[in-house]
């Protein structure tokens, strides 16, 4: 039943494909399995190589390699979902890159449903660096994954037990944030604010700002090219401007 999976991912074009038995999914601070699908028994976990795009000095071409994996991988979860629904007859739902996300105010809005490097390294696809992502044996940092949940009874891979992360630290050191400074833990807000300057936070800035400006303020405000960023990420989504901890990382990378 694997095999039958495997190929028909591996088929669409998808870069590799994991299993975890959902007794096997461990992610302490991520909601139970069960309230996104009451009996579910696996995750099949898919990974997808990340274009050289992440390398560009432009970040909307940067961020336009990563929404090209977005929507190729909406594609692929889905018809995996729909193969094991029609021509294996059970249940499958679907978990994507990254949103639509959880916003409450527990969760600082940083929590998906599934963790998906919970779940990769559960399915033996690799192992967390320093980088706090996980490090695929083949495709080294540069991997994206999502996920299809089902109720097929499916063994979990082998982990992988080999120490791909190599302790460079050039992660840390290209992180222009500092969000990667403490050991196993990103900090979330250093990384956002770097990370997503047309984000929330940025959103936020800019409407309390605005309330409180005078007429004229207001119009300045509206022909600042920071409120056209913000436009275009509202129409658009989340909008990356930094890729360094995963563009920087050597493993698994041509030289
Ligand atoms: C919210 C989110 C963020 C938040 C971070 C919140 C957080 N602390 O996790 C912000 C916006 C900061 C962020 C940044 C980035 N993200 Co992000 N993000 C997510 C998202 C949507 C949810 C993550 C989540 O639920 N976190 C909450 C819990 C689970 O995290 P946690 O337990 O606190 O995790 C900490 C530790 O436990 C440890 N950890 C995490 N997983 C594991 C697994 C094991 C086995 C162990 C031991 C430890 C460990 O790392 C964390 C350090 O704070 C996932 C997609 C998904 N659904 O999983 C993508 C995801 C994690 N992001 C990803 C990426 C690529 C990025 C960025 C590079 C941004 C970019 N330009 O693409 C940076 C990397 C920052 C970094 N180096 O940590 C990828 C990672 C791929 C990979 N190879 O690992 C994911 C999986 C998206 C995807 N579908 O591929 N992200």
């Amino acid at each position: 039943m694997k095999q039958k999976i495997k190929d028909f991912a591996l088929g669409m074009g998808v870069d590799d494909v994991g299993f975890a038995s959902v007794s096997d999914y461990n992610s302490p601070r991520s909601p139970q399995i069960d309230s996104i699908m009451p009996g579910a028994k696996s995750i099949i976990v898919l990974a997808y190589r990340e274009l050289s795009t992440c390398e560009s000095p432009n970040m909307r071409i940067a961020m336009n390699g990563r929404m090209d994996v977005m929507e190729f991988s909406k594609s692929c979860s889905y018809k995996l979902a729909r193969f094991i629904e029609k021509e294996l007859n059970r249940k499958a739902m679907t978990v994507g890159v990254s949103y639509p996300m959880a916003m409450e105010q527990e969760t600082g809005g940083a929590v998906g449903e599934l963790s998906l490097r919970h779940a990769a390294v559960a399915a033996g696809l690799g192992v967390i660096g320093r980088h706090n992502l996980v490090i695929h044996p083949e495709l080294g940092t540069r991997v994206i994954f999502t996920a299809v949940i089902c109720d097929l009874e499916l063994a979990s891979d082998p982990p992988v037990t080999a120490e791909l992360c190599i302790d460079c630290d050039i992660c840390v050191e290209a992180c222009p944030a500092g969000a990667l400074d403490e050991e196993g833990f990103t900090n979330v807000n250093k990384c956002l604010g770097r990370s997503q300057p047309w984000g929330i936070g940025g959103s936020i800035r800019f409407w309390s700002k605005f309330v409180d400006g005078t007429p004229e303020q207001q119009k300045q405000m509206f022909i600042d090219p920071h409120y056209w960023r913000l436009y275009q990420a509202q129409l658009i989504g989340f909008q990356y401007n930094c890729f360094n901890c995963m563009s920087s990382c050597p493993v698994g990378q041509k030289k």
